[in-house]
């Protein structure tokens, strides 16, 4: 590794990969039922109880066979690749504002870990479960922090997360009123807590985009800004208004290289959004459609079809694909890709797939402007 360059340093979605961590998902829990979530059986068990407690551990077993996978396949490229450790998932939290009977899983990094430039920054979360997630992650930020003084490390505010912080009824609200509703991003959470989940953040060198949605709320999209732009960052609260239920961008608007996003032909990003993308001559181009259906996907998966394109990239030129999402495969192919792949829908139930279990540390480059026609950040 180069010496000039600290070891931490990773600015977007796409350089050249040199350290990450992939997640685990031993000890998992199935995420309980708790005002910012109400996980649904899918396909012929829907309506029927979801499980409480500890995942079964042939699936986690399996899960953990395919990011064991993905591990092998980042490190037969040259990346050093760390794994979480080991937490007692299954212990019951009680703070003095919530309780929650059992915790979640540290197999998505992604969503709650973030490397911005320098600066690792551990997002506040938005589900009860996952309160204390980041410290699967302590001891290696600890190592990198100790490494290298040049690294930043910041934890967000922390929420209450009390009955107060969120809309109990919103699992509620019909259809119609989820419409009417979606168009000024009201979800799950109110505004009146800083609240996000790190993979609500897509990184384009200077520039941010921070979707609103039920794991990021206004006011930490507010949060973000205050802390990153005297840093000469640009962050930019983005928007998918036919997205009902938005959690996590990687699913919806994934950078690939300079000059090109995959997006999410369901879920287009707000048009005054694209201008910027636009007119700095990036191509939106959309993913087909994925293998599996909604009601195909596994039956604790918790996260929409769209999975198929929540990829990871090694480099510019090389990106790893779920191995089952042959369409898109042979459409990166056509791109100009390298593409990679691994068999993950084990690991869908554990919150994500590829993007997800991922937090990547240390990419090569630096900072770049990819949006020269910007002259000043778009307003919260
Ligand atoms: N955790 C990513 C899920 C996003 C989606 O279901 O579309």
């Amino acid at each position: 590794m180069n010496d000039n360059v600290p070891v931490v340093n990773s600015w977007n979605e796409w350089d050249p990969l040199r350290e990450v961590v992939v997640g685990s998902a031993t000890g998992a829990c199935f995420e309980p039922t708790e005002p910012g979530n109400r996980p649904q059986r899918r396909g012929s068990a829907s309506g029927t109880p979801f499980p409480t407690g500890p995942k079964p551990s042939e699936a986690t077993e399996k899960a953990d066979e395919e990011l064991a996978g993905l591990a092998a396949l980042l490190q037969s490229q040259g990346v050093t690749v760390h794994r979480p450790a080991p937490m007692n998932f299954g212990q019951r939290l009680e703070t003095p504002t919530f309780s929650v009977e059992n915790q979640y899983c540290a197999t998505c990094p992604r969503d709650v870990m973030i490397t911005i430039g320098n600066e690792i920054i551990e997002a506040p979360m938005s589900r009860r479960a996952r309160y204390f997630e980041y410290q699967a992650y302590r001891d290696i930020v600890y190592r990198y922090w100790n490494a290298d003084d040049r690294v930043r490390w910041t934890t967000a505010p922390k929420p209450s997360m009390s009955d107060a912080m969120y809309r109990s009824d919103f699992w509620d609200w019909p259809i119609e009123q989820r419409h009417a509703r979606m168009h000024s991003s009201e979800f799950c959470v109110t505004q009146d807590e800083v609240v996000f989940d790190a993979a609500d953040m897509s990184r384009f060198g200077r520039d941010i985009m921070v979707q609103e949605s039920m794991t990021t709320n206004r006011a930490g999209i507010r949060w973000l800004k205050r802390h990153l732009e005297p840093h000469g960052f640009r962050i930019h609260p983005v928007h998918f208004p036919l997205d009902y239920f938005p959690s996590h961008i990687d699913c919806t608007f994934v950078p690939l290289r300079p000059g090109l996003v995959l997006t999410n032909p369901d879920r287009p990003i707000e048009s005054s959004e694209a201008k910027m993308f636009l007119d700095n001559d990036w191509e939106l181009v959309d993913a087909p459609p994925p293998v599996l259906s909604n009601d195909e996907m596994p039956q604790y998966c918790q996260s929409s079809k769209w999975l198929s394109m929540n990829v990871f990239s090694i480099s510019p030129e090389k990106v790893v694909v779920e191995q089952r999402e042959t369409p898109l495969q042979d459409m990166l192919d056509r791109l100009g890709f390298e593409v990679y792949t691994v068999p993950f829908r084990n690991v869908f139930e554990f919150g994500g797939s590829l993007h997800c279990a991922t937090w990547d540390i240390h990419r090569e480059g630096t900072r770049e402007d990819y949006f020269p026609t910007l002259t000043q950040s778009l307003p919260v």
